[in-house]
């Protein structure tokens, strides 16, 4: 049975949002390209191999493969890109795009096989290290281009090459004679071959990405006896002593409780099972996406939508172990979240969901991605103290704290390619409907078309949000109703209607009947709101951060000083200021703390000043220089 709920065509969504243009702008006109040089290996980088590890395997070029085990995906991931341009209008990377789907084709093997690593380097391998080899990570990737490519340009050939692959995949996997009872180390062709299922109908997708999720976690460990095996040969040293749960394998994925391991190997999987909740209504599948969800929502995840706490594993650790200055949550683990997020929103009508995808993409994931659009974060810390900047041992280990500036290239380059795919690709998050509902889950300026009631009805917003509180939604067409997602950090909303009868709320989502016509009007709050954490988090105890909307603030040394000595007032009296971010920043009241001339003296002789502390989208942080910056702060 199909979902109920479903996304329109990303083809028939516009985005005109001021802020998500510039992005999408960014993403075709600087990063796109960029990202060719790299997979080309012109950027003077002795780490750009991607195009041609393709050519040796193709065996148009000799040499060595070189790069990471899963480098195709940058390939793949770039591919993707480029289709959700073309769905923009951006078509002008269509033909590179052609030339290297058939450099990819040549290296495909008779049998349809498709990994230039273990083509070029261990053949005799293959499948034999699902755990480390990440063959069915970068199938998976190298599908989904090739669905977006297929849905966007109507072009074939990536397609084909992508089927041939899966069909042998899915002969290979399996619990029937013959067939290897594995599933992969990262999880990732789960929800592509669901994708390729959706575009092509062909059932033994939809099977084979059931078997992966069903099979993972029987006991004995599918994986941990690749890695107990003598002759197993090792690619990623720090996995030498293998725990299950860094690949969610620890226990079946229906019976997991919560959320374990590696942050984006984790959210590809739940990605995955909601999918197939909605698609399979299986109502034990869908109970344990809801557990997995609340739990990394209401116990594991940073007030900016970043995941993954520990560089360690690039992983979950407990709840509400949630270090501000080590936070590793990975841009790629914020975007699978948002992932999951949408998928869940499908399934359900509950406005959480689209609140989470809110959060993520106005700040754990756009703080990914430096304003010129050249840089990136792959670790988002919430707070950077240059003073341990200053320290060769930090905790008794050698220093090894995140970044403070974005860089351009990474050894495992996997965040930028994956921040270029969702921006272009932001539309899906906006809408969704069923058979008599339109859903608008993101309040971004942008129209839709959607068949609906018999008829097609045109759904449009304007609106200058989240810099500004009103929205406004016409409907044209055929009627329909629409459901509004009320943002759940909204503490009051005015919503205006004409030639639409107010419903009232239903899922956190204001209805609508709507007439051919409609117009609806809404006003959110914006105003700033001082944020606490729950106890369980106790880096977060006696501090507060600011939010103005979904968008979280910190403060910057390069506009306050020394930012440590800070502490806002109640009051906050915030004036919006422009800096050019996209998104205001906010001047508001706060003190200083000037000490009392001593190192240590009596609470009551420390002095302190009133002053004006400025505070800027967190998303914004680390473009001008190095700098201390801290969300969480200090309260007086
Ligand atoms: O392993 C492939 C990708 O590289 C993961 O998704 C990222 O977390 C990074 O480890
Ligand atoms: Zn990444």
């Amino acid at each position: 049975m199909a979902s109920k709920i479903t996304i329109p065509d990303l083809k028939k969504i516009r985005v005109t949002d001021p802020l998500f243009s510039h992005y999408a702008d960014m993403v075709a006109k600087k990063m796109i390209p960029v990202q060719w040089e790299i997979l080309n290996g012109k950027q003077g980088q002795s780490r750009c191999f991607c195009i041609d590890n393709f050519r040796i395997a193709g065996g148009t070029l000799q040499g060595e493969h070189r790069g990471v085990v899963f480098g195709d995906t940058d390939a793949y991931k770039w591919l993707e890109a480029v289709a959700y341009c073309a769905n923009n209008g951006e078509t002008e990377y269509i033909s590179q795009a052609d030339e290297l789907i058939e450099i990819i084709g040549q290296a495909q093997q008779p049998d349809g096989y498709l990994n230039t690593y273990f083509t070029v380097c261990h053949p005799e391998l293959r499948w034999k290290n699902l755990t480390e080899g990440h063959e069915l990570y970068s199938a998976g990737h190298l599908i989904e281009a090739a669905v977006a490519y297929y849905n966007a340009t109507g072009k074939r050939r990536l397609l084909d090459i992508a089927a041939r692959f899966a069909d042998l995949i899915c002969g290979t996997f399996g619990d029937g004679e013959g067939q290897l009872p594995g599933y992969p180390g990262h999880q990732e062709i789960e929800l592509a071959l669901v994708k390729l299922w959706r575009v092509t109908g062909e059932e033994r997708y939809l099977k084979t990405a059931r078997f992966f999720i069903d099979c993972r976690g029987r006991t004995p460990n599918y994986l941990l006896r690749e890695m107990n095996d003598p002759q197993h040969k090792l690619i990623f040293p720090e996995l030498r002593s293998y725990d299950p749960s860094y690949s969610q394998s620890h226990v079946r994925p229906v019976e997991q409780k919560t959320m374990e391991g590696h942050a984006v190997r984790a959210m590809y999987q739940c990605s995955a099972m909601a999918d197939l909740a909605d698609i399979q209504q299986d109502e034990a599948l869908r109970n344990a996406c809801q557990t997995l969800w609340d739990n990394v929502t209401k116990r594991r995840m940073y007030i900016t939508g970043g995941i993954g706490s520990t560089r360690v594993g690039e992983a979950f650790t407990v709840d509400g172990d949630l270090p501000n200055e080590t936070a590793y949550a990975e841009t790629c683990a914020a975007i699978s979240l948002a992932m999951f997020a949408q998928r869940m929103s499908l399934t359900a009508v509950d406005s959480r969901y689209a609140d989470i995808v809110e959060r993520v993409i106005y700040n754990g994931f756009l703080s990914g991605t430096s304003l010129d659009g050249k840089s990136f974060f792959y670790e988002n810390p919430l707070s950077i103290d240059l003073l341990n900047r200053r320290i060769k041992y930090w905790r008794g280990n050698e220093v090894r704290l995140p970044i403070t500036q974005r860089v351009e290239v990474f050894d495992c380059s996997c965040c930028p390619p994956n921040v270029t795919r969702f921006v272009e690709s932001i539309g899906k998050y906006i809408y969704s409907y069923d058979s008599d509902t339109v859903y608008v889950h993101q309040f971004m300026e942008s129209d839709t078309d959607v068949a609906i009631n018999g008829g097609m009805a045109h759904v449009s917003q304007s609106t200058d949000y989240p810099s500004d509180g009103s929205v406004t939604i016409r409907v044209s067409g055929a009627p329909a109703k629409l459901a509004v997602r009320i943002p759940s950090w909204c503490r009051d909303c005015s919503a205006g209607a004409e030639r639409a009868e107010n419903l009232g709320i239903n899922g956190g989502y204001l209805f609508f009947d709507c007439e051919d016509g409609a117009k609806i009007e809404l006003d959110f709050d914006m105003s700033p709101v001082i944020i606490s954490a729950d106890p369980s988090v106790h880096e977060d105890s006696g501090k507060v951060a600011v939010m103005r909307g979904p968008v979280v603030y910190c403060a910057e040394g390069v506009d306050n000083g020394d930012i440590f000595s800070l502490a806002v007032s109640p009051e906050l009296n915030a004036e919006p200021v422009d800096l050019g971010f996209g998104i205001p920043a906010l001047d508001v009241d706060g003190t200083r703390k000037l000490g009392a001339g001593a190192l240590y003296a009596p609470a009551d002789e420390i002095k302190y000043e009133s002053t004006r502390i400025r505070l800027i989208p967190y998303f914004a942080f680390a473009n001008r220089g190095e700098s201390d910056m801290q969300v969480w702060m200090n309260i007086k």
